[in-house]
């Protein structure tokens, strides 16, 4: 749901990060929760990044995932510049594999956090954007189950199929 009043805010430095951050929106999809999506580069457009942390929350952006590879500034310095959580996905990049990306964004000092997934794991991103929206909207709560029971079902056949 791409709509007027997005919840979730994913924005990443480059659109070679999309392939990446696709899952994330993929996510915001499957539980019905309103998505926004655009290139902010902590480098490339500082004052737009500057612009888009110091206004989100006043948009209705409730939670913001932020995906950067190399010198991953993005997500940590969103998070300095948000009250919102920012959830960031270091993406995996060609010469490094994404260490570089994954030490530039979980490394932060006290005070200012940033909930790091692993190195291009969007999907979990979306995830935890979706469990924290959850904690005050029983129904998601109750999807975010739905899918947990799904991924047991999936094992569980994936089990029976060994066995036979
Ligand atoms: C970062 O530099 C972006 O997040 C991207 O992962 C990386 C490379 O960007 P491009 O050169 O592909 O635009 O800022």
């Amino acid at each position: 749901m791409r709509e007027n009043t997005p919840i979730i805010g994913i924005i990443m430095g480059s659109d070679s990060d999309l392939p990446t951050m696709k899952s994330a929106i993929a996510i915001c999809e499957t539980f019905g929760v309103s998505w926004e999506v655009a290139i902010v580069s902590a480098h490339r457009t500082p004052e737009k990044m500057v612009e888009y942390s110091k206004t989100a929350h006043f948009r209705g952006i409730k939670v913001i995932i932020a995906g950067a590879g190399g010198a991953a500034h993005l997500p940590g310095m969103v998070a300095s510049l948000t009250p919102l959580p920012v959830i960031g996905v270091p993406v995996a990049t060609k010469h490094l594999q994404g260490v570089d990306s994954l030490y530039s964004i979980v490394q932060m000092p006290k005070g200012i956090p940033v909930a790091t997934v692993g190195i291009g794991n969007g999907e979990n991103a979306g995830l935890l954007a979706v469990q924290i929206l959850a904690v005050n909207d029983p129904d998601l709560l109750k999807k975010v189950q739905e899918y947990r029971q799904n991924l047991t079902q999936i094992v569980q056949e994936k089990q029976t199929k060994l066995e036979d």
